[in-house]
């Protein structure tokens, strides 16, 4: 489905999967759980879902030839730091818009993480007092108009990478790539668990897996606490990037799984179940969850498992988009582990 559409490749190819023994242990061995690590998927800035988003955007950056690529999230945001790098390794310049989508946090937080690895990458970084919010923001607009004023070439990209026209078609190929895998391991997931903030890589998931019947077996875990929000913004890339690509059938919002228990307090706050997840899985594998989206994906996946919502012996893949460079902002909450 992706053959027309041109691919900077950002990523060193495929993310690898791997099996979770020990945490399907820690449940009962009631489901076999793998992870698909987007985590480690580029040498680009730690890597993360934004880079296989990315990877169809740059094409066309480069082709309106911008000079400035242009982005917007919140101070600790993962899709900033790595909107920094690819600007930093295709030549470009990268104005960032930084707002307090986080209502609580400690003194540091707008210094370590992400946001520090941003400066590092020579980001041009404006902070801005405004809430959560996964629209289109006037910070933003702002920016993209002072590059102009400036003259320089601005290319937007929104929150996410969501809102673009190409945003959802990374997470097509995503589709693609776990059949190949499948083939190769011999074996089919019967579920796929993602973390869904600004929607697009849950829709690209939705489009990738239709042609096997497998959009429902999506289970997106909300993690940004505004889930009517998200669910309208995944149904309206799902159907914008179907048509794109030419989907033979048609995706309506029954084709939307979206899980809205596990965003609570609030979205950039873990709650005392997120922090048990993230645990965990690292206590169990290693494998490190950050408090924002992952873990809170982690918490929805262990309480579904616990609850008996897939069926026994389900393979199940989870999508670790990745996102750990943010639990330096929470070194209060992990003092003791
Ligand atoms: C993010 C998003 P979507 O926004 O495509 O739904 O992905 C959710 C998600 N996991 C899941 C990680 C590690 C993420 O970073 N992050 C945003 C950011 O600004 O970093 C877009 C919100």
């Amino acid at each position: 489905m992706l053959a027309d559409f041109e691919r900077y490749p950002l990523t060193f190819g495929p993310s690898p999967i791997e099996k979770l023994p020990r945490l399907s242990a820690a449940l009962d061995d009631r489901v076999e759980l793998y992870a698909k690590r987007e985590d480690c998927n580029s040498g680009l800035a730690f890597g993360g879902n934004k880079l296989r988003k990315l990877e169809y955007i740059v094409p066309d950056a480069i082709a309106a030839g911008a000079d400035t690529l242009v982005t917007i999230g919140g101070v600790q945001s993962n899709h900033t730091r790595l909107v920094a790098a690819t600007a930093a390794k295709i030549g470009m310049k990268c104005r960032l818009i930084q707002e307090n989508w986080v209502p609580q946090h400690e003194a540091l937080y707008d210094r370590v993480g992400n946001i520090l690895l941003s400066r590092v990458l020579g980001a041009d970084i404006e902070l801005v007092d405004a809430g959560f919010d996964i629209g289109i923001r006037s910070s933003w607009e702002a920016a993209i108009a002072d590059v102009e004023a400036k003259g320089g070439r601005p290319y937007p990209i929104p929150a996410g990478a969501s809102v673009h026209k190409y945003g959802g078609l990374g997470f097509v190929g995503f589709a693609d790539e776990v059949r190949v895998q499948e083939e190769e391991l011999g074996l089919t997931f019967d579920y796929i668990v993602v973390c869904t903030v600004t929607g697009s890589t849950h829709a690209g998931m939705i489009v990738g897996f239709a042609s096997d019947g497998r959009s429902r077996n999506v289970i997106g875990i909300d993690a940004s606490g505004t889930p009517d929000k998200t669910f309208a913004q995944v149904l309206d890339i799902a159907q914008k990037t179907a048509s794109l690509v030419g989907l033979q059938q048609p995706i309506t919002a029954d084709d939307v799984v979206l899980k809205r228990d596990y965003a609570y307090p609030t979205y950039g706050i873990p709650s005392a179940e997120t922090n048990a997840a993230i645990r965990l899985c690292a206590r169990t594998e290693g494998m490190l969850t950050d408090p924002v989206y992952e873990g809170k994906s982690m918490q929805g996946l262990l309480d579904l498992v616990r609850k008996g919502f897939f069926p026994k012996g389900a393979k199940i893949l989870y999508a670790h988009l990745g996102g750990v460079p943010a639990i330096n902002a929470y070194s209060e909450t992990y003092r003791n582990g």
